[in-house]
């Protein structure tokens, strides 16, 4: 069934309902935490039947590692990234493998993340960096708590709007997200909810949402209409992605990316630019607030590696060893992205033991890979910077942490996404202790990506304002 010739060896949840599957007792606002729950129960491989259609999960180290292999497996666009097909259209997060718009704006856009390019953008990097702080200074003065994940979203919203497309969203001026932030929610929440109700009855079930929905993509079209006609006008900016995209000659076919294209590609890495990793600074906050021998430890290390140098080089962020160390734990913990989605490129066995058929599909469940006792050990759930210290990296087998994907469509922003949290967290350890709310209980929300809902912090400022 569904390119799965024997798929009663797969287990199953014991409970299933004819028509709606195994949906009992589920929390469908908060399906990955869910199929966690199911992956635990169920071991490395299971499926979830919903509304008919069987869907295979797998975290196994095994079984992710063999669906690395680039010859026989390739990107599924399936479940919560086809939904989201009429946000982001072909762009490079949502086009198929087969349209030749993928590989075209990939060639184009590559060398807008090379080193050189990530150099030019570390200025305004330290300059978003820089209202991030003044933002928390006055909030300290005030004796407020800082809301992590809105002022990280704010943060890294600001980081790819100008790096990328020279836009400013006017983030830190503003109390509430900006609209664009909203409606980007709201596209997310509804292609995470589509999973939940049956295709058929998805335009009668959920009437308004769809209305809501489809005001909020004509917003994103609207808004970056606007950054790409204002950029028309100026004539151009300095090289950035914004500039790629409108100017930028494939270098062997001399192809260009269409208008309608270039708009969706603008969405694509505003969302995916700064969404994910809002969500990774905001649980690395979490985590250092709630292990101070760690914070300490980082701490030490950002004063030791920038010493009082105003203003961080490039090559002074990579330094940051330790400060990494914590970023790649949460993201362990809480790949912000919690899945992708991988299809047989043609009729193959998964890791010897589960035939597939060319086109069947399974899901990667990256945090229950992320806590695989055989490669995690039984302490899986604990928070543990030194297990990326570089001796136990290089005591894992490969495949085995893929916060990023895997493979030619594995993510193209993940330089970008390293340099900007890993220099935001040193500046941050380097200016405040951070204070942890002693009744938060840690909550993930789900909007396809992951983010901890409602935390707050106290800050203290460690040195005297300068
Ligand atoms: Mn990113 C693809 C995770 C930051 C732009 N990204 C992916 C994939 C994962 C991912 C996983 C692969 C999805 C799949 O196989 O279906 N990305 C992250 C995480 C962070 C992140 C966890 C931050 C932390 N991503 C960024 C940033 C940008 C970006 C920053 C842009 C500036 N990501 C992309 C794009 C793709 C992608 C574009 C699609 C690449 C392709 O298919 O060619």
């Amino acid at each position: 069934e569904q390119g799965w010739p024997e798929l009663h060896r797969i287990p199953h949840p014991p409970r299933r309902l004819p028509l709606a599957g195994d949906v009992l007792g589920v929390d469908r606002r908060r399906p990955v935490q869910d199929s966690m729950r199911f992956g635990r129960e169920l071991g490395p491989i299971f499926r979830r039947r919903a509304f008919g259609n069987e869907f295979v999960f797998l975290w196994g180290s095994r079984l992710v590692a063999d669906l690395a292999d680039e010859s026989r497996f390739a990107k599924h666009v399936g479940l919560g990234i086809a939904n989201l097909r009429p946000v982001a259209g072909d762009g490079l997060f949502t086009a198929y493998n087969h349209e030749p718009n993928w590989q075209l704006a990939h060639d184009v856009l590559a060398p807008g993340f090379s080193r050189e390019a990530m150099e030019g953008y570390h200025g305004m990097m330290l300059g978003v960096a820089a209202r991030l702080t003044g933002h928390w200074d006055r909030e300290l003065a005030a004796g407020r708590a800082v809301d992590v994940p809105g002022d990280m979203t704010k943060l890294t919203l600001e980081t790819i709007s100008r790096t990328g497309f020279g836009h400013d969203f006017g983030s830190f001026e503003r109390d509430r997200p900006h609209p664009f932030v909203t409606a980007m929610v709201g596209t997310l929440t509804y292609a995470q909810r589509l999973n939940s109700v049956p295709v058929p009855l998805a335009p009668l079930l959920l009437r308004g949402a769809a209305r809501r929905n489809a005001a909020d993509i004509a917003f994103l079209d609207r808004t970056v209409d606007g950054v790409v006609a204002a950029r028309r006008r100026s004539g151009g900016g300095d090289g950035d992605l914004l500039d790629r995209m409108l100017d930028t000659a494939h270098p062997e076919t001399g192809e260009r990316l269409s208008a309608e294209n270039v708009r969706k590609q603008v969405i694509t890495f505003l969302v995916a630019g700064h969404e994910t990793t809002s969500g990774a600074l905001s649980f690395a906050l979490y985590y250092l607030a709630r292990h101070p021998e760690v914070a300490a430890k980082a701490r030490a290390e950002v004063d030791r590696v920038w010493g009082d140098t105003a203003e961080p080089g490039y090559d002074q962020v990579a330094r940051l060893r330790y400060v990494r160390r914590v970023l790649d734990e949460s993201l362990r913990l809480w790949p912000t992205a919690p899945g992708y989605a991988r299809e047989a490129r043609e009729d193959t066995v998964l890791a010897g033991e589960h035939p597939m058929r060319r086109g069947a599909w399974a899901l990667v469940l990256l945090p229950m890979l992320h806590r695989d006792p055989e490669v995690w050990g039984e302490d899986a759930e604990r928070f543990d910077p030194d297990r990326f210290d570089a001796g136990a990296v290089r005591a894992r087998p490969p495949h085995t942490f893929k916060p990023f994907g895997t493979g030619a469509r594995a993510c193209i922003g993940r330089q970008f996404a390293l340099h900007e949290a890993t220099l935001v967290l040193g500046l941050l350890l380097r200016r405040y202790e951070l204070r942890p709310d002693p009744d938060y209980r840690l909550r993930v929300t789900e909007r396809l990506t992951l983010m901890p809902e409602g935390l707050r912090l106290r800050l203290e400022r460690r040195t005297a304002p300068a």
